[in-house]
């Protein structure tokens, strides 16, 4: 499975994946994950959000036990952040039949759409749509850096965007949903364990800040005479790095635009996106806060105007203690529980539906990156706790 699945959206010169939504490496691995439901015998949907589903049982019975994640990538992302967990689902699967258990509740396979938000800049939309958490109105107003909207991209790749929206009754048919993530970071390497179990996800959310100054040239403007939205942009940044930093938080600006985007003209309009995460809600708030003061106070300093829009947050999720405590049963009370500062489908739906994530040691703790790893011996590690979990969940 890993072998069909490496050469799909992986570009030759950096070695990343540009596995984006809806478009044809999207396209790919859906095709990759269909194949891989019906070489199984296993009763193959998409729902109304374009999430992939690969059912054993009655999927209209309930109850269900769940297990997946998600195929998209962040831009030049590793292979292992989504994936992993998919393919450990379909291995999972495979062990499970291959020990002979009785299954007494239905069992899925899925693949959630657009986890990473990397084409449309929000996270999770096929788990938010399903949540309710993200409505069809906001979602057809998404658009990505070529202007297309989330509807257009939807219906080029084949899908009825109409239909999107909440599925409340799909997912009062699921029981429980658990998703193996490879780790990102490095907890598990300090404690020398190949899986760990998941405790709660940091609040975490995105900003995008407008920098409006005057568009000019390079070589002929004196400096005096400049509203240059860059230099305001470079104040931010650094001050962003302060706040965190003094509230044992992250923040990172990593996607910027630039209009005109010329080497020789003064900017009109710096965008820069805002990316910041914190242990608890409070902490958040004031890093946000910290930083916004600090763009404000350099924006008026250099007649720059500043627009800052919230354009997604998530608030901090603990995972449900009576599923995770089952599962640290089933794996061996030893087994630790960490917590993690990366969103996932599990943090949505856990809104809605008990949910609980198994993480896979990444020996550097890279992620994001082409340079993301996981030692197989522990990729055989995470299959294995994953089937014991599920068969505790789902089997006589
Ligand atoms: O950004 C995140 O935390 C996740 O990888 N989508
Ligand atoms: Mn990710
Ligand atoms: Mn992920």
């Amino acid at each position: 499975m890993w072998a069909d699945l490496r050469p799909i959206g992986r570009d030759a010169t950096s070695g990343g994946y540009r596995r984006y939504a809806w478009t044809g490496a999207d396209a790919d691995c859906r095709t990759w994950f269909q194949a891989q439901a019906e070489s199984r015998g296993l009763t193959y949907e998409t729902d109304r959000n374009g999430n992939q589903w690969a059912w054993q049982g009655d999927p209209l019975a309930g109850d269900a036990v769940v297990i997946g994640s998600h195929l998209d990538s962040v831009p030049d992302g590793g292979a292992f952040d989504g994936p992993l967990g998919v393919v450990s689902s379909f291995a999972a699967l495979d062990e499970l039949r291959h020990r002979g258990v009785e299954f007494t509740r239905p069992l899925a396979i899925t693949n959630f759409g657009d986890e990473e938000g990397a084409r449309f800049g929000l996270a999770c939309v096929g788990s938010r749509l399903a949540a309710g958490q993200l409505t069809p109105e906001k979602a057809y107003e998404l658009r990505d850096g070529d202007g297309i909207s989330l509807p257009q991209a939807m219906e080029a790749a084949g899908y009825d965007p109409s239909t999107i929206g909440a599925d409340p009754e799909r997912l009062a048919r699921i029981g429980a949903f658990v998703e193996l993530h490879v780790e990102q970071g490095r907890a598990l390497d300090l404690t020398g364990d190949a899986v760990g179990l998941a405790s709660a996800i940091w609040p975490h959310g995105r900003w995008r800040y407008d920098f409006h100054g005057e568009a000019n040239h390079a070589g002929t403007t004196r400096l005096v005479d400049r509203r240059d939205p860059m230099l305001t942009y470079a104040e931010t940044v650094l001050a962003a790095r302060r706040e965190a930093e003094l509230a044992g938080a992250v923040a990172t600006f990593g996607k910027i635009s630039v209009e005109p985007n010329g080497v020789n003209a003064i900017p009109s309009l710096v965008r820069g996106w805002l990316d910041s995460r914190a242990a608890d809600q409070s902490t958040l708030d004031q890093v946000i806060a910290g930083i916004e003061a600090a763009a404000q106070e350099a924006a008026s300093r250099s007649g720059i105007d500043l627009k800052v829009v919230r354009e997604s947050f998530t608030p901090v999720v603990e995972f449900e203690h009576a599923l995770r405590d089952e599962m640290a049963r089933v794996l061996g009370d030893g087994i630790p529980v960490l917590g993690t500062g990366a969103g996932h489908d599990a943090g949505i739906l856990s809104a809605r539906i008990p949910t609980a994530m198994l993480f896979v040691r990444n020996p550097t703790g890279v992620s994001h990156s082409p340079a993301e790893y996981a030692a197989e011996d522990d990729c055989v590690a995470g299959v294995r706790a994953l089937a014991d979990v599920t068969e505790g969940l789902a089997c006589a």
